[in-house]
């Protein structure tokens, strides 16, 4: 799979020096009308693939979110559950490791829930910037934590983290990237290692990650989690198609796939597909594109870690796993990351 992962995270040459972006609390309708524009490009490059494969970013319009919060509220998908435990009994420690006048930065923000946690122990923070391409659910959840929390600087960015942001200035005495809910494992390993070095850049020599991921287990645990009894998964497979359909005007028909998840042991990780129920065609922006019967769309890699292999990788980017936070299980991780030098 290839996720965009171009110039990445603007780096901050110094927390003194961090470049102050105009209007940075305004809805940034540019950043979502680049969003909007790559949406067609990508996904004509991924159908035109053999075997076919999209990326996951694609799946998060605003019904795309909404079924994924429905998704970490459903008893087969156990990630949500255990890291907001894990969240919750470390509370201190986390914010301690986060340090006074903190500034956190979250890619990839969503409703802010595992956020909160952290947030509200820390000590005199410099301000939170989550950042997230779905402009809209971010101003929302934004506003709600602003009153929630009067006293805390909250400064939404709408952005593709995996595409590059800038940040604005914000003065504190560390930055501290937050980087839950086992994201990184929606990308290849290389790109995960990409996207952490940027974290670590954004971060600056002396600041910290602190990255949520899910450990391997049993794929009689795994394959329920993404593919629940309610069917809340396969419409958010589907969904991708629905967003074809609406918004760039694609012949296909969502009722002609089947969702399917399954868990590849040697590559530590759980795969979506669509499946095509009938040999067709999906036209789109001008391009046909054959199916045959039971042909698949790759459409997400979840990649489940291995704690040592993770350390590791960690270690020879720089970045020492200050605190490692596991369940009674281990299923989940919280590793809390100290920045050393950065290239
Ligand atoms: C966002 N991401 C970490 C989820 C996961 O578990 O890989 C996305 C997801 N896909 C199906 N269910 C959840």
């Amino acid at each position: 799979m290839t996720l965009c992962l171009k110039p990445l995270i603007t780096p901050a040459p110094s927390l003194a020096r961090v470049t102050k972006i105009p209007a940075l609390n305004r809805p940034a309708d540019g950043a979502a009308d680049n969003i909007a524009s790559t949406f067609l490009a990508d996904m004509v490059a991924g159908l035109s693939k053999s075997p076919k494969q999209t990326s996951p970013k694609y799946f998060y319009d605003a019904r795309g979110s909404e079924l994924f919060e429905q998704i970490m509220r459903l008893p087969e998908y156990y990630p949500t559950r255990t890291e907001m435990g894990l969240l919750t009994a470390h509370a201190m420690e986390l914010a301690d490791f986060c340090g006074p006048n903190c500034l956190l930065v979250e890619p990839g923000a969503g409703n802010l829930a595992k956020v909160r946690l952290l947030l509200k122990n820390l000590q005199s923070p410099a301000g939170f910037i989550p950042v997230d391409v779905s402009g809209s659910h971010l101003h929302h959840a934004a506003h709600e934590l602003r009153l929630e929390q009067p006293g805390l600087n909250v400064l939404p960015v709408c952005a593709d983290f995996t595409t590059g942001i800038s940040l604005p200035h914000v003065a504190s005495d560390r930055r501290v990237v937050f980087f839950p809910g086992s994201t990184l494992g929606n990308f290849e390993p290389h790109e995960a290692d990409r996207l952490l070095a940027s974290f670590a850049q954004l971060a600056g020599q002396g600041g910290g990650i602190i990255l949520g991921v899910d450990l391997r287990k049993d794929p009689a645990i795994l394959v329920p989690a993404y593919d629940d009894a309610q069917g809340v998964t396969a419409a958010f497979n589907k969904n991708l198609l629905h967003r074809l359909r609406d918004e760039l005007a694609a012949e296909v028909n969502p009722e002609q796939f089947a969702h399917r998840a399954l868990y590849i042991d040697d590559l530590g990780r759980v795969e979506m597909h669509l499946v095509s129920l009938m040999a067709q065609t999906i036209s789109l922006g001008g391009h046909s594109f054959q199916l045959e019967v039971g042909e698949t769309i790759h459409t997400e890699n979840s990649y489940k870690q291995d704690l040592t292999e993770l350390v590791a990788r960690c270690e020879n980017l720089g970045l020492q796993a200050a605190r490692i936070l596991t369940d009674s299980r281990q299923w989940f991780a919280v590793l809390c990351l100290s920045v050393g030098k950065t290239t």
